[in-house]
């Protein structure tokens, strides 16, 4: 990035994913000056579902480098009951975000897909080459299509108006500040919750949905956060990059609920309700493209993760999204 100064809008900022960026940008910013003005913002900064919101909100903020976040996000359970409203609540923010962009000659925007919108029926393990070989699964293809759009116009703003508009996948993310909420939350931060809540009720049994067997690769969200960063800094191309951690980090749905037993002190037995569904069975995706880029990252210990989440969590949680 230029050394003149930039403003970075991050929509989506008072998020998972936009909280972490701003824990790192607020640390590095401890550090020593900088030419960048960071700006965070959520949906009551502005609804960018709608096209004269969004303006007004680029508007104020004159950004010249753009940290798109700002979805309709949740898990698999939420996925399944609102496939329309994921596709079209996205499609609307996507497209004003990225147009307004545009519009405003924002020099460069890193938007977000997901591993989870990449064909079902696939070999492994996945790259990014891969996002349009196929229907997603059937659970999220509302969120999947529309994440998927976001590289078809990425592609057109950069063919037809040499934009440098670009994407990064990142895997299933968890951390401080997530959605801890019993309606729409990934799995992560809901076993975090419930357990909590099994805690304080003293349940004996703590249920787990599905059969606990699905696979799954989870990238703390600082850790991401970092990553995001340097991808707006340094990664000076339109073809999306996987923000993952190793194939071989991949675990159980049943391992995660364990270390997070672990992390609460919970003394309960876990049993599982298999006639909830699992979702994708695996998603395993590749992160050669980051290694091969970005050599020294090295990605925190699920584990200690697991423990800071639980952590935050206990210290959080009258604050927290639940
Ligand atoms: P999150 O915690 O649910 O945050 C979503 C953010 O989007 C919030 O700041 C929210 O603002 C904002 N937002 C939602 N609707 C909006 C609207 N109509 N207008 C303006 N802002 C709106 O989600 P997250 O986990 O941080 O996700 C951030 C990005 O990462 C998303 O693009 C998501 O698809 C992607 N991603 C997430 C995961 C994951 O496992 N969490 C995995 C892969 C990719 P308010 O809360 O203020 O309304
Ligand atoms: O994070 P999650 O909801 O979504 O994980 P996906 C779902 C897996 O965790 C399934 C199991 O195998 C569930 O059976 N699970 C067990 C639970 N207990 C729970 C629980 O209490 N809550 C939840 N939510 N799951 C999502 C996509 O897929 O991945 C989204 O649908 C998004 O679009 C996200 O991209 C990253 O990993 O299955």
């Amino acid at each position: 990035m230029s050394s003149e100064k930039n403003v970075i809008l991050v929509t989506g900022g008072s998020g998972l994913v936009g909280q972490a960026i701003k824990t790192v940008i607020e640390e590095e910013a401890a550090k020593g000056n900088s030419n960048e003005t960071w700006v965070f913002c959520g949906s009551k900064d502005g609804d960018l579902r709608d096209r004269a919101q969004t303006e007004v909100l680029f508007d104020k903020h004159k950004p010249t480098h753009v940290i798109h976040l700002a979805a309709m996000v949740g898990g698999l359970f939420h996925n399944m009951a609102h496939n329309l409203d994921f596709f079209r609540e996205n499609m609307a923010i996507n497209d004003n975000v990225l147009h307004t962009s545009y519009k405003h000659k924002v020099k460069k925007v890193v938007s977000c897909l997901s591993t989870c919108i990449f064909p079902d029926n696939t070999t492994y393990p996945i790259d990014e080459t891969m996002v349009h070989n196929g229907p997603p699964h059937t659970s999220n293809y509302g969120y999947s299509y529309a994440k998927r759009m976001i590289d078809v116009l990425n592609r057109g703003y950069h063919e037809q108006h040499g934009c440098l508009f670009t994407s990064v996948v990142p895997c299933n993310v968890f951390g401080p500040h997530d959605n801890f909420s019993l309606s729409s939350s990934h799995v992560v931060p809901a076993l975090i919750r419930r357990m909590d809540d099994a805690i304080r009720n003293g349940d004996q049994t703590f249920t787990v949905l599905g059969s606990g067997k699905p696979l799954r690769q989870f990238i703390y969200s600082l850790d991401l956060a970092k990553l995001f960063i340097w991808v707006l800094r340094k990664y000076e191309s339109v073809e999306p990059i996987i923000l993952s951690v190793d194939e071989e980090d991949e675990v159980t749905i049943s391992a995660v609920a364990e270390a997070i037993k672990k992390a609460h002190g919970y003394q309960g037995q876990i049993v599982y309700d298999t006639t909830k569904a699992d979702g994708q069975y695996k998603k395993t995706a590749s992160n050669k493209k980051l290694r091969a880029l970005n050599k020294d990252f090295s990605f925190t210990p699920i584990d200690k993760a697991i423990q800071d989440t639980v952590d935050w969590f206990k210290k959080n949680r009258e604050q927290a999204r639940t």
